[in-house]
């Protein structure tokens, strides 16, 4: 079964060809599924013209700027369809650099979810601001501290999960959409059991396009995080499991 390659995109159009091209060169079968949201740079139209000269390419559509979050649920409802297995989510700016894919799923042996981490030992960030660095770090502390979440970085969007991980969860009753989606599905993932590993990745800062990031998913990573806290506190461990 092929890779599926989950990335969201929002005026990309500096870095998404580039990285598609960076992609397709590794060594391994690869489906990558871009989910743009009507990008006024022309992002989801470059990624269409790549997609009719190479199937191994497709872009979702929506119409309008929905969030990281929905993003990522989009695309991979779409990796079902494909029959894809594993399905990986990863940023287009080359922070998530495409060389690491293969040490994501090689996780994937030991691990049913494999998180391309900053924090664990050999990883690192690089060029980043050190305002974001501490946002960051805090937002991990914040979510590790209140969730139990066991791995290092619970923030980060590189990630390769198991089709079945993906499966065992209603996509429907996830309810963050933007950046803070990443604290609920690990914890999602982390609460029915399944095996959390973290493989070390260089992170770095981008070079080409801006951030979305606004300060108001910093109040959506906290309402997130509470409200977990809140089911988290309310159910016992063992419904836990049953019940998110
Ligand atoms: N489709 C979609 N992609 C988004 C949205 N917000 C951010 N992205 C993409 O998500 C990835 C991470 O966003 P980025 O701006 O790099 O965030 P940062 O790395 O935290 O500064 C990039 O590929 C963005 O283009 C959104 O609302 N919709
Ligand atoms: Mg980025």
């Amino acid at each position: 079964m092929p890779a599926a390659i989950i990335i969201p995109t929002y005026n990309e159009s500096d870095n998404i060809e580039r990285l598609i091209t960076a992609i397709l060169a590794l060594p391994l079968e690869a489906q990558v599924i871009v989910v743009d949201d009507n990008s006024p740079d022309g992002t989801g139209a470059r990624v269409d013209a790549l997609a009719t000269r190479d199937a191994r390419v497709v872009c979702v559509h929506r119409p309008a700027k929905l969030g990281l979050g929905t993003a990522h649920i989009a695309g991979m409802r779409h990796a079902f369809t494909l029959n894809a297995d594993p399905i990986l989510t990863m940023d287009a700016d080359f922070s998530h650099h495409p060389r690491y894919i293969p040490n994501l799923i090689a996780g994937l042996e030991r691990h049913d979810v494999v998180i391309g981490s900053r924090y664990t030992a050999g990883g690192g960030m690089e060029g980043r601001d050190a305002k974001l660095r501490v946002v960051s770090w805090g937002a991990n502390l914040f979510a590790r501290t209140m969730l139990g979440l066991k791995a290092t970085d619970c923030t980060a969007g590189f990630r390769a999960y198991r089709r079945a991980v993906l499966e065992s969860i209603d996509l429907d009753s996830v309810f963050s959409n933007g950046y803070s989606f990443l604290i609920e599905m690990l914890f999602l993932c982390q609460a029915r059991g399944w095996r959390v590993g973290e493989v070390p990745i260089i992170y770095q800062d981008r070079r080409a396009g801006t951030s979305k990031i606004s300060r108001t998913e910093i109040y959506k990573a906290t309402y997130t995080v509470l409200r977990l806290t809140w089911r988290r506190l309310r159910l016992a461990p063992s419904a836990l499991r049953r019940s998110v």
